[in-house]
Order: structure tokens, then sequence, then C-alpha cells
């Protein structure tokens, strides 16, 4: 395989809602594609750093700008033989996983395609489809809340998340008990939003049975989690600590987690995602797949990773419908409450042309050979 070059695509795509969190509100994504084409085929790669440094310190001004200087650089210097080489080739660069992962998804979607092999059996996925949930952001009145939430169960998701901060919490997560019941399955999501004082806090979400509590403190308090886990009930799920196999491996051995997000763009990539899911494996800890307003490039891969063994919980792998209007591929959709996994060559999917023309708002090609 030789890599001839890659496309940096910018496009904004208008949220069917507006996304509230802890550390603030999207309206719309602004999204760089990579599209990496080698002499035998072409793959995508989504990257999921969002517009400002908020969820994390990657915003995708700077995604864009390290790819150019740093990263497809260090690629055409060294060309990788397969997407295998992609990682230890930028491995010089720190930081910057989100915009690693695009690069390297991109390879391998392409060399895949090439292959004509899927991404799902390149990973080990050992079923076709994954069991979808839904995160639900933070909204002005428990009453929308209920309504929104209503609108999920009937539409046939099968797991609730439920962003929380100080001041939205005991209050949602008792009003969505008291109105849908003890059988939804139900979790909750702080994005770093409070701090080991807050305890007593957190200890008062145990009566309402819920999966988890999702990253409650900042992203490197790890020990912070442990302590807190000592004190709390409900298992708590690191999501912005993970950000590689080793950390994994880390806040498990220091009981900071009992269950793992895996979002591979925060990792690096779908090899680093696959190297989590294997750690936690060998450990007993159940993972899932976590998202970040994918486009189904993005969601198409995601669900692929969804469906390894040990992706025992639903994740935040939505249907189209929940975040655009017009999706960039075919969109995805919702059968029994589940999505199903891509079977075709590299990530199965392709953005429609007309679509991703339309959505585009900026493009750079930067040949390699
Ligand atoms: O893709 O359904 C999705 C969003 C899931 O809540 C979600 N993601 O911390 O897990 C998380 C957040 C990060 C992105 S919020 C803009
Ligand atoms: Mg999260």
């Amino acid at each position: 395989m030789k890599l001839t070059g890659i496309e940096l695509r910018r496009v904004r795509m208008p949220l069917v809602a507006p996304f509230r969190t802890s550390f603030g509100v999207e309206h719309d994504r602004d999204i760089l594609l990579v599209r990496a084409v080698t002499d035998e085929a072409e793959g995508w790669g989504e990257c999921v750093a969002m517009a400002d440094p908020l969820y994390s310190s990657e915003y995708v001004e700077a995604a864009a700008d390290v790819l150019r200087r740093y990263l497809i650089p260090a690629l055409a210097a060294r060309p990788p033989a397969d997407a295998t080489a992609v990682g230890p080739t930028l491995h010089r660069f720190k930081g910057h996983r989100m915009a690693k992962a695009a690069l390297e998804t991109a390879v391998l979607d392409a060399e895949l395609r090439a292959g004509r092999r899927s991404l799902a059996r390149e990973l080990g996925a050992v079923r076709d489809r994954v069991p979808a949930g839904v995160s639900v952001g933070i909204m002005d009145s428990v009453d929308e809340l209920l309504s929104d939430v209503e609108g999920y169960l009937d539409e046939g998701y099968l797991r609730i998340k439920l962003k929380i901060q100080p001041g939205w919490d005991v209050e949602p997560v008792r009003a969505v008990r008291e109105r849908f019941g003890d059988d939804v399955l139900l979790q909750v999501d702080a994005n770093t939003a409070y701090t080991l004082g807050d305890v007593a806090l957190l200890a008062a979400l145990d009566p309402f049975g819920l999966l988890l509590i999702e990253q409650p403190l900042d992203e490197e308090d790890v020990l912070g989690h442990a302590a807190l886990a000592r004190q709390v009930r409900t298992p708590i799920c690191l999501d912005e600590s993970i950000v590689s196999a080793r950390a994994a491996a880390d806040a498990i051995r220091l009981g900071a987690c009992q269950i793992v997000n895996v979002k591979p763009g925060r990792v690096g990539g779908y090899l680093e995602a696959k190297r989590i899911h294997d750690v936690c494996a060998a450990h007993g800890v159940p993972v899932w797949c976590g998202g970040m307003l994918e486009t189904g490039i993005g969601r198409a891969a995601n669900v692929a990773l969804a469906a390894l063994p040990n992706f025992t919980l639903p994740g935040d792998t939505s249907a189209s419908g929940r975040y655009y209007r017009t999706d960039l591929t075919e969109p995805f959709v919702l059968d029994d409450g589940h999505l199903a996994v891509p079977d075709g060559f590299g990530i199965g999917v392709a953005p429609v042309p007309e679509i991703l023309a339309e959505m585009t708002t900026s493009l750079e090609w930067l040949p390699l050979a």
C-alpha cells in the first residue's frame, strides 16, 4: 500500500437540538474529516475534537494544525507499510490523540478496503448488531427532560444517560426513576464537574440503582476517583481520564474505576481502543463505547468496535437522527433498540457525495508522493 496524499476537510453539521453538558452547549459541530488516498483505495477518519478545548485539551483547529504541520509530514518522511505503523511513527509527538486517531483510522480504512476486509472483523467483533443508548443533555427544566427521555424510550433506546452537574443531579435522576421506573437502564455523566468535597452529594445517587457514574472528578484525579469509589455504591466509570491502555491498567489497579468508557478518538485510535478493551477484559472490567456526536463516518467505526465481546453495556452509539437531520452517510437507524454493525469493507460506509459537498466549509490536499 502506497499513500499518495491526505485530504483535510471541514464540515459544519447543525445538531437537531442543542446539547448541553457541564462544560458547555453545542449547537452544531465543526468536524474535521481525514481522507487517506493510497494507490489501491481511499479511507476515511473523523476527528472527534470539538470546536473548543472544553471536553479535553484538544480542539478542531489545533487538530488540523498538528496534522498538517507534524503528523502528515511524519508519514510522508516514513511512509507506513500498514495502519499498525502509523501509531509508532507519530509517537514522538506528544498528545493530540484525536488528531492521530483520525489519521490512523483513515489509513486503516483504506488498507482494509484494499484488502476487502471489514473493520468489525479486523477488530474481533462477535455481534452483528449492538444495543443503543442515548446521552441526554442538561435541560432548563425537569419537565423538558422527562419529555425528551420519554421520546427516546418510545423510540426504543435501551439505556438512558443523563448529563449532570452540581444543581442538576439528584433531582433529575429521581424524576426519571419516578416517572419511568426502576427497570430503565440509567446512568449519569458529570464530565469532571465535581470534587471530592461532593462525596455526600454523589452518594445521594446510590438509592437510584444507577449503572454507573461517569467521570465525576477531574481528568487527572485518578486517586480522587479511587477514594470516591470506596465511599459510594454506584460503580465509577472513567471517560476523560482514560487516554491509553496504560492509563486504563493504572486506573483499574488503583481502584479508580469499575467500568470504562472507550472512545477511540480520546485514546489515539481503534487499535489502542482494542488494547483497552483487552486490558479491561483481562481484569474483568466491562467497557462500553462512548460517543462524540459523530457523523455516520465515526459512528460506523464505533459500532464495529462496540461489537467486541467485552462491550457488555449499551454505548453512546445512537441513531443518526438523534444528532443530525441529514447525516453524511446513509443514516444509522434503530432496529429494536439496536444499530446494525456495518459489514462492508473497511468502516463499511462512505459519505454521500452531494451531502458531503453541501456541508463542506473548507478543503485541503496534502500530497505525500
Ligand atoms: O455521541 O451521543 C454522543 C454524545 C455522548 O455524552 C456524550 N459524549 O463525555 O461522554 C461524554 C460526551 C462528550 C461529548 S459532549 C459534547
Ligand atoms: Mg463522558
